[in-house]
């Protein structure tokens, strides 16, 4: 058993008998109480899922295992500009320990021996309009590969429940190390004629990954690193965290839930908010006809876009209340390195001006930058403009997260979800009875 595979599979049975003994003796202990607000109001809050990975607090952000994003720059493996490297955060997620430098090399390492990815993803992919939009070719592209799923395999031939993990790991290894290639293979058929680049196996995983698009730029590769570290989770309830969760749930393999996930994380309220910004960035200056928007101009054109009943993209969060400490590490990166840019000065003039006039509407629960709000400004600044990939790179990022997470499902025996629902006759029932008992009391 390869050492990962070994410390997470000691940590998951320790885990799962424990577990399975809490339950024993508090299976009956309310951790909540459900309003109808929330029953019509998208769950927000409820508490229904156990998900190992990451928690999420509404002022403080994100946490990985514990460790907020400053906390990881300081104590992750990093590159050259202080930014970790995905595949600590990845070993975090997954065994919940700060790996060392040679841990993380090791698995930088095994993840290059896994990249190969088959021949008919490819030829697929070639099969659709190189206009097809590249979140429909990623999803297409890693169901194509679900070929190759051990789980499938495994689970067909007959596989113990005690023993799922073990394939969900392999096919999670296996997924995480072919993504880049496949995102880097959408990104060259759609935007750069089907020229393609091959690996390079002496690059770590964001790295090559930014060298296959055609990147070789240090500060790009960085920026990589920090991007694919920063996106990976965000807890279990965000929709392409959920759906993935609730797909696996039914033993679908790790490449059909991610797949899943991905047609989450593909609309617009979700991430492809992050090629919504840009576009709105975009259309705006020019619109104003200048790089160099005033905040007056800004704030005008904010009040226009919501006059047309649109949402400000990259603005608002389900959970959070505080700006996004995501935003804030892409804002830091940017500071370093692209301050002088004229649409990173945009992003920030924006910052300065939405926040106060959401707040104005008076129903906005979050007036404050969101992940998406600064990405697109930086990419655009090293070349990357081709904004329709964004989501794609959110996603390969997710991948970690999610399938972390789906390990654990399957180590600790998660059995199908699947929660009540009701229908509005049923409610208006419930109501009139509970008004007819306090009426008679
Ligand atoms: N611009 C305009 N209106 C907004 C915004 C915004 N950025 N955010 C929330 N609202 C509105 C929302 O549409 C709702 O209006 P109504 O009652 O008329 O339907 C009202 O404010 C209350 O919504 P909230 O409870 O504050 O937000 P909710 O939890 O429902 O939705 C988002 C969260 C993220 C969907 C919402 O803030 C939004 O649409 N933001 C813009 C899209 C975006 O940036 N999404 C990316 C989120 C991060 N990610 O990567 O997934
Ligand atoms: C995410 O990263 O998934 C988004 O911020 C959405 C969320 O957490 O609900």
């Amino acid at each position: 058993m390869d050492p990962l595979k070994q410390k997470f599979y000691d940590k998951a049975s320790a885990l799962f008998t424990e577990m399975r003994a809490m339950l024993k003796e508090h299976g009956n202990t309310k951790v909540d109480e459900v309003k109808l607000s929330q029953v019509f109001g998208g769950a927000r809050g409820v508490k229904m899922m156990i998900w190992e990975t990451s928690q999420l607090d509404p002022i403080e952000g994100i946490r990985f295992r514990g460790y907020s994003i400053p906390q990881l720059k300081e104590l992750l493996p990093s590159g050259p500009f202080g930014e970790p490297k995905p595949e600590g955060l990845f070993w975090l997620m997954l065994v919940g320990e700060i790996p060392s430098e040679e841990e993380v090399d090791w698995l930088s390492n095994e993840w290059r021996q896994r990249a190969a990815v088959p021949k008919h993803t490819f030829q697929i992919l070639d099969t659709l309009p190189k206009d097809a939009h590249p979140m429909t070719q990623f999803i297409m592209a890693i169901t194509a590969t679900q070929t190759e799923s051990i789980f499938a395999k495994r689970y067909a031939e007959g596989l113990p429940k005690t023993d799922y993990w073990d394939p969900v790991y392999e096919d999670t290894m296996n997924l995480i190390a072919r993504l880049p290639r496949i995102a880097a293979y959408i990104y060259r058929r759609s935007f750069h004629n089907g020229v393609h680049i091959e690996p390079d196996s002496s690059l770590d995983w964001a790295s090559n990954f930014a060298h296959m698009l055609g990147f070789e730029n240090a500060e790009f590769k960085g920026l990589m690193r920090l991007y694919m570290t920063i996106h990976a989770d965000h807890e279990g309830g965000n929709a392409s965290a959920h759906t993935t969760h609730l797909v696996g749930s039914t033993l679908s393999d790790p490449y059909l839930s991610f797949a899943a996930g991905m047609t989450s994380l593909a609309g617009p309220l979700h991430g492809l908010a992050n090629q919504e910004v840009i576009k709105w960035i975009l259309d705006m200056l020019e619109e104003l006809g200048t790089k160099t928007p005033s905040k007056e101009e800004i704030a005008e054109y904010v009040n226009k876009t919501l006059s047309e009943g649109k949402v400000i993209p990259g603005y608002g969060h389900a959970v959070l209340r505080r700006p996004d400490p995501r935003f804030t590490a892409q804002k830091e990166y940017a500071e370093q390195h692209l301050r002088d840019s004229e649409l990173v000065q945009v992003v920030w003039k924006i910052f300065e001006v939405v926040p106060d006039i959401l707040a104005g509407l008076g129903k906005v629960k979050n007036p404050w930058p969101n992940v998406d709000a600064h990405s697109g400004a930086i990419l655009v600044h090293y070349g990357l403009t081709e904004y329709p990939f964004y989501t794609v790179l959110f996603g390969v990022s997710r991948a970690m997260g999610v399938l972390a997470a789906s390990c654990w499902s399957r180590a600790l025996g998660m059995p199908l979800e699947r929660p009540k629902s009701l229908t509005s006759e049923w409610v208006k029932s419930f109501l009139a009875e509970q008004q007819a008992v306090s009426a008679s009391s």
